[in-house]
């Protein structure tokens, strides 16, 4: 058989890409540019497996091309709203993801977030780099503690699970979440089933974001919604930006209700809105969710494992298409 002809979208660690090598007639675009529209849909035609990120949108109408040659999209990354995924399935190109691999980190990252947010450890420092540091006093950047407090999160899949886990050996934290329907794993941490979204920003002091992204979940948090949330309430989003109306989370904040955010991802991204960067309020990260050099490695020998089955003819373990 001919060796599968693989395009690998931007560059990943290097020994990943070294034993794909290996196996696979594999081109990787060294430039790491995000590629353009026309360059995927070209690749599409031009390879058999396509390895695309969050950064390359493939859309529904380059899925319905004539002369496709890819076979499988085998996605680095566990969130797929990237990739028209009802398209692909017509046009008989099958989807994987990584799941699991980068549950730990992103979950840390949220973490990381509301410990940030709750600090205002995003305003010390720029106070202190700025040298606008005023010296030590008692009422200097006072934040609030979570301990005991309530976390209320959207979604409860894997990274949710973890992150209850998390907030719950940390600060004892009372979790409550809402999903379409309750959780029954067992290996799930307890956590209450909100069946109204509106009760649970009603409810929660941190509220943290751990849906899918894509049309479903587009701007489930709008003004509206966000105007439930407690005055004192922080809001985590490390999911997908569009889940949030930034516009109207501008507004909140500028409000100060909710009283802060940690944002790992935003609705434009890479672009950041300046009425967003200019809220001391606000913690900003640029997507680093799963940026450990131990989850993207493992992401990518994931990413792998999944075309060697599909290659042998076998279900990949990760297919979601
Ligand atoms: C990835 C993510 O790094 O996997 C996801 O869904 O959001 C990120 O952590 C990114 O998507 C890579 O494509």
């Amino acid at each position: 058989m001919e060796p599968q002809k693989i395009l690998v979208t931007r560059l990943w660690p290097q020994p990943v890409l070294d034993a794909m090598r290996q196996r696979y007639d594999v081109t990787i675009d060294a430039t790491d540019q995000p590629l353009t529209r026309s360059d995927l849909a070209e690749a599409l035609m031009r390879f058999d497996i396509l390895c695309p990120t969050i950064t390359d949108r493939i859309d529904a109408e380059m899925l319905r091309q004539s002369g496709l040659s890819a076979r499988l999209i085998a996605n680095f990354g566990a969130g797929c709203d990237h990739i028209a995924l009802a398209a692909a399935r017509q046009a008989g190109i099958m989807v994987t993801n990584t799941p699991d691999v980068l549950t730990h980190s992103t979950a840390e990252l949220a973490i990381m977030l509301m410990l940030m947010a709750a600090r205002r450890a995003g305003e010390g420092e720029r106070q202190l780099r700025a040298g606008n540091w005023p010296g030590w006093h008692p009422v200097h950047l006072m934040g609030v503690s979570l301990q005991g407090k309530r976390l209320g999160l959207i979604g409860y899949g894997r990274i949710a699970q973890v992150t209850a886990r998390l907030a719950r050996s940390l600060w004892d934290m009372e979790v409550a979440y809402h999903a379409r329907r309750p959780v029954m794993s067992e290996d799930a941490p307890p956590a209450l089933f909100v069946p109204d979204l509106t009760d649970l920003l009603a409810t929660c002091d941190v509220v943290s974001i751990h849906c899918p992204g894509g049309p479903e979940t587009h701007h489930l948090l709008d003004a509206d919604r966000l105007a439930l949330m407690k005055p004192s309430a922080l809001l985590i989003n490390t999911a997908r930006g569009t889940v949030i109306d930034e516009v109207a989370l501008v507004a909140a904040l500028q409000a100060g209700r909710p009283a802060a955010a940690g944002l790992d991802v935003y609705e434009r991204e890479p672009l950041l809105s300046a009425d967003l960067a200019s809220l001391e309020n606000a913690v900003l990260l640029p997507h680093l969710g799963s940026a450990t050099i131990e989850t993207r490695c493992a992401m990518g020998f994931q990413t792998l494992a999944n075309i060697d089955a599909f290659v042998a003819g076998k279900e990949p373990p990760d297919r979601v298409a």
